[in-house]
């Protein structure tokens, strides 16, 4: 097991535009610093809005050692507070998911609000301060109708992320959405890998069938091949959206923790559809032609999206091991829409069902290659694999700077 001086050597050696040392990708002291030094300090995306639309709805996520409870207060705001009772620490909230007008804890029955505040603790004695013992908040913020939070004591600025969000889905109403489906999967692989196959096409042809008809494989749809060049068909597609309002140009973070682009799908495709037309004759967007492509985002470490004409999906990484990830799959489609009527719930998932499997199965091969002793980095595909050459360039950044508090670490 590593300790966090050898992983930032490791850090520090790495060979730039190759995969990352075998240590990196499996084990547990590399996953914990990535957990202490990425997970607990970055903003994670944890749940559409919709999902808790009414006051006393919650959820209750589990990252690391952390249990975050997401409540939608009376007011309709949408708050997050550690799942631990301020009396002698017990789990507020023992399922995953439900509604209630208080928050009340199972041991001794110490009553919150939904804001937080302690609102009863039985005879606790004249000296007792009820206004120290609200629940430990957590940051948290809707953006856009996703919810995200920051374990760290002081969040990272979010600003401009926050902006862009608001500007790049003005014209797709997640708050107006629900959840039609949902899939969680766990891949036997680290937490980086679901991640680097993320981030390329280059194993789609090989392995995704239904995704290939209608996503496109080619970099310069994207800008994932470091060239900064765009298909013209790519671009026009920027420009007919961008023309109805619809912000789409490419766009990264100077981080590198986010980007947004809206890509077309193959032969005026609409939908991640078998026929690829569309999935939901009643949208959660205003775009005002079917054939929108998919707006592609990403933001690390936790989720990815593509947001179509049609309806939404919303994909949660969750680190549970060094060699385990939690996938987690959401479509969301108009509120109003009814199933059976606006959509068929097989045609509108079954394109991503399949691709998720699918490429659980490459990550889980990629595990178990890589986790034998002949393993050693190897060369990304610059074409096809800009992508990684980013995300891997973004992960040994975010460390360093984290394990070294920002001064120039001895190489
Ligand atoms: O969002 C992306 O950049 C990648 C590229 C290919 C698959 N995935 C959607
Ligand atoms: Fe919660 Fe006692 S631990 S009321
Ligand atoms: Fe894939």
């Amino acid at each position: 097991m590593l300790r966090e001086a050898d992983v930032l050597s490791t850090l520090m050696r790495r060979k730039p535009a190759y995969s990352l040392a075998q240590d990196l990708y499996c084990d547990p002291g590399v996953f914990q610093a990535d957990m202490e030094r990425i997970w607990y300090r970055e903003w994670l995306f944890i749940l559409p809005s919709c999902e808790i639309p009414k006051p006393g709805n919650y959820v209750v996520h589990d990252i690391g050692a952390y249990s975050v409870i997401l409540v939608r207060g009376h007011d309709g705001e949408i708050r997050a507070f550690h799942n631990s009772c301020r009396h002698r620490g017990s789990v507020l909230c023992k399922s995953k998911s439900g509604s209630n007008p208080k928050l009340v804890c199972p041991y001794h029955q110490w009553t919150y609000e939904l804001d937080g505040k302690l609102l009863w603790a039985r005879d606790m004695g004249p000296d007792f301060d009820a206004s120290k013992h609200g629940l430990k908040q957590v940051h948290c913020r809707n953006l856009s109708g996703m919810v995200y939070i920051c374990l760290a004591d002081d969040a990272p600025d979010i600003t401009e992320f926050a902006e862009q969000t608001a500007r790049y889905l003005a014209l797709h109403d997640l708050e107006n959405s629900k959840v039609a489906f949902e899939s969680t999967i766990v891949e036997h692989g680290n937490w980086k890998l679901v991640w680097e196959n993320n981030r390329e096409c280059y194993h789609c042809s090989g392995n995704h069938p239904s995704l290939c008809r209608t996503f496109p494989e080619d970099p310069s749809y994207i800008g994932t091949d470091n060239t900064g060049v765009f298909s013209k068909v790519a671009s026009d597609h920027v420009t007919r959206c961008e023309a109805v309002g619809a912000a789409s140009a490419f766009l990264e973070s100077s981080h590198g923790d986010w980007r947004y682009v809206r890509t077309p799908l193959l032969d005026k495709g609409e939908s991640y559809t078998m026929d690829g037309k569309v999935a939901v004759t009643k949208p959660n967007s205003s775009i005002p032609f079917k054939d929108a492509g998919s707006l592609l985002k990403y933001k690390y470490p936790g989720c990815w999206n593509h947001f179509l004409s049609d309806h939404a999906l919303v994909f949660r990484v969750t680190p549970i091991s060094a060699t385990e990830t939690e996938v987690c799959t959401k479509w969301l489609v108009h509120k109003d829409a009814v199933e059976g009527q606006d959509y068929d719930l097989k045609r509108l998932t079954e394109v991503w069902l399949a691709t998720n499997d699918e490429d659980r199965e490459v990550v889980e091969n990629n595990q178990r290659g890589i986790l034998s002793p002949a393993y050693t980095p190897g060369p990304y595909s610059t074409k096809h694999e800009g992508g990684n050459i980013q995300f891997t360039q973004w992960y040994a950044t975010a460390m360093i700077h984290a394990i070294t508090g920002g001064a120039t670490p001895m190489a």
